[in-house]
């Protein structure tokens, strides 16, 4: 229920509020409404095409799908304001059931298949989720008993809904995804056009990638979200002709809003969406459809930028800019995307906690290729600050602090968490910057103990927490590492007391038993007899990090 939510929210302060629709940040008008404005506008065009299953949908077609699986929704008990953990892989589906979502304004928790029973635990305990929806068997993984063993333990969870080929007792989201009669079309339009939310409620929840052994809640509203869609939209040159590639997890922030997916939707373009990035697979799904922007992580870009460079491939000709963000872009590699993908470089340093920075099309090379980009909104503010959140000089290294009209005031139910990462409204991400006179971040590093291993952000406390019940086990510190693909990986160091080694697999093993994600695992352990503590008997990690680089230089 909505009013159950609302507790749990940090609104922003009314006048500002109130300056925000002024101004014309926020519309009032929810995100369902506005796709399906745009989808009375062009029924006819194609919406959305997922080449894995084969599945166009116009936008006419899309819509109706929604509306009935709002309906489904409904009538399987959910009522606005009820959430429910999305973990799917990129398919047509995910597309289907978030418009569908959203016009029963059931709130999509958007987790990742990737997740495994810790995550998924923690996440439908901190959002009361109702149900967890995922694909049947991925990547070796199946979510139908997953699913089951989360029922045990989350009490909220009643529903298993699964695509695929659910177990007895689970829902097939194939029934809640199939198209309405035709007769019902009309009756269902007019349904959940009432029941429009207002734009000030929740559309949506992301994750963070935060640092506390909890993941935290982003609770995105109706205004706020399609703001941060429709800005990015700008800044992106994104139009109605043009065709966008989803194939980073749709559950992040970047491909999904920035402007991603939404973003095609709410200009009546055309979205392509698939589950590999391989180049193997997904060039010629770009020549097919003529792909003209997509999203990515610098590993994936790297991996395009190889794979052309010895193949000489016609398939990239249509298109024309490519986004990549979620982890430090290398200058070097930068440097390359034009010249060897034959596409416009656009790079993202954004947050699930709001604030994007995008480099502009029309920046000159060296700021395409060396900066993170600057602000996508004139209303977010931005700050560099020291330790004592005390402004830096013009130009001087510091920790980012944001505030914004697409930036909540704070996580969702965590009074803790909030104190730590929300100063005065302003929410601290950790990420160290610069601001170069031109109004562009470059970032350098990061004061938060994360790894972020291609995109993924994973919290050493988290992974460490499971590692201190390993026997002989006296001290263990997760720190990042550096990988030639991913950029960083997970290293683990330990002292251990009564034994000699600990190996990999034997902490592979324990972290399933304890269903941590694997892309948390630890790929390197090294054993020390002292880890570095610092004066106020923390541990080291930055100390740590440099020892970890030079034992594996
Ligand atoms: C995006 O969102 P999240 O929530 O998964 O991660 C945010 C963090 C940032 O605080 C920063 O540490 C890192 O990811 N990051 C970057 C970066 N983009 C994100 N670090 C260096 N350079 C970049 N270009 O990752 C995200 C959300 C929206 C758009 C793009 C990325």
């Amino acid at each position: 229920m909505m009013e159950d939510l609302e507790a749990g929210i940090t609104r922003w302060p009314a006048e500002l509020e109130k300056a925000y629709v002024e101004a014309g940040y926020w519309e009032n008008r929810s995100l369902g409404e506005q796709i399906f404005a745009v989808a009375d506008q062009f029924p006819d065009r194609i919406a959305v095409i997922d080449p894995d299953t084969g599945l166009e949908l116009t936008f006419a077609q899309l819509c109706q799908r929604a509306d009935a699986a709002a309906a489904r929704l409904l009538a399987l008990g959910f009522q606005p304001g009820d959430r429910a953990i999305v973990a799917l892989p990129n398919t047509a589906s995910f597309v289907i059931l978030l418009l569908g979502m959203l016009r029963a304004s059931v709130l999509p928790v958007l987790a990742l298949p990737s997740h495994r029973h810790f995550e998924l635990k923690t996440l439908a305990i901190a959002s009361g989720a109702r149900a967890y929806i995922a694909s049947d068997v991925v990547r070796g993984c199946d979510h139908r008993d997953l699913g089951k063993r989360l029922q045990e333990e989350a009490p909220s969870l009643e529903m298993i809904i699964i695509e695929g080929e659910p177990l007895a007792g689970q829902i097939d989201l194939m029934d809640l995804l199939a198209p309405p009669k035709p007769a019902e079309i009309e009756p269902l339009r007019k349904r959940f056009d009432a029941l429009d939310p207002p734009a000030s409620q929740p559309a949506l929840f992301l994750l963070s990638g935060g640092t506390t052994g909890v993941p935290k809640l982003i609770v995105r509203t109706h205004n706020d979200y399609v703001y941060n869609v429709k800005a990015s939209l700008a800044v992106n040159e994104f139009l109605e002709t043009d065709v966008f590639l989803a194939v980073m997890p749709v559950s992040h922030n970047f491909p999904l809003a920035c402007p991603g997916v939404l973003g095609a939707l709410l200009v009546g373009a055309k979205t392509v969406i698939t589950a590999s990035p391989n180049p193997v697979k997904v060039f010629p799904i770009i020549a097919k459809y003529g792909v003209t922007h997509t999203a990515l992580v610098p590993a994936v870009a790297q991996s395009w930028i190889d794979y052309q460079h010895l193949n000489h491939t016609k398939d990239l000709i249509t298109l024309e800019t490519l986004q990549v963000g979620g982890s430090r872009m290398p200058d070097s590699l930068a440097i390359k995307v034009n010249g060897v993908l034959g596409a416009h470089l656009q790079q993202v340093f954004g947050m699930a906690e709001g604030l994007v920075n995008m480099t502009r099309l029309t920046d000159p090379e060296v700021v395409i290729n060396t900066t993170q980009g600057r602000p996508i909104s004139p209303a977010d503010e931005v700050r560099v600050v020291d330790e004592n959140y005390k402004d830096v000089a013009p130009g001087a290294e510091g920790e980012i602090l944001t505030r914004g009209p697409y930036t909540p005031r704070g996580y969702f139910a965590a009074p803790e968490a909030n104190a730590k990462s929300f100063h005065d409204g302003w929410y601290g991400s950790g990420d160290v910057v610069h601001r170069r006179p031109d109004g562009n971040l470059v970032v350098h590093g990061r004061n938060k103990d994360i790894i972020n291993r291609s995109g993924e952000k994973i919290s050493a406390e988290e992974v460490e927490s499971f590692i201190y019940y390993i026997e002989g086990v006296s001290r263990a510190a997760v720190v990042a590492m550096h990988h030639p693909i991913l950029h960083e990986d997970v290293c683990l160091v330990v002292e251990l007391t009564g034994r000699q080694e600990l190996t990999v697999s034997e902490v592979t093993d324990h972290l399933d038993a304890f269903g941590v994600a694997r892309f948390k695992h630890p790929a390197k352990i090294i054993v020390v007899d002292h880890i570095p503590m610092t004066k106020i008997d923390k541990i080291d990690k930055k100390s740590l990090r440099d020892f970890v680089a030079k034992q594996l230089s």
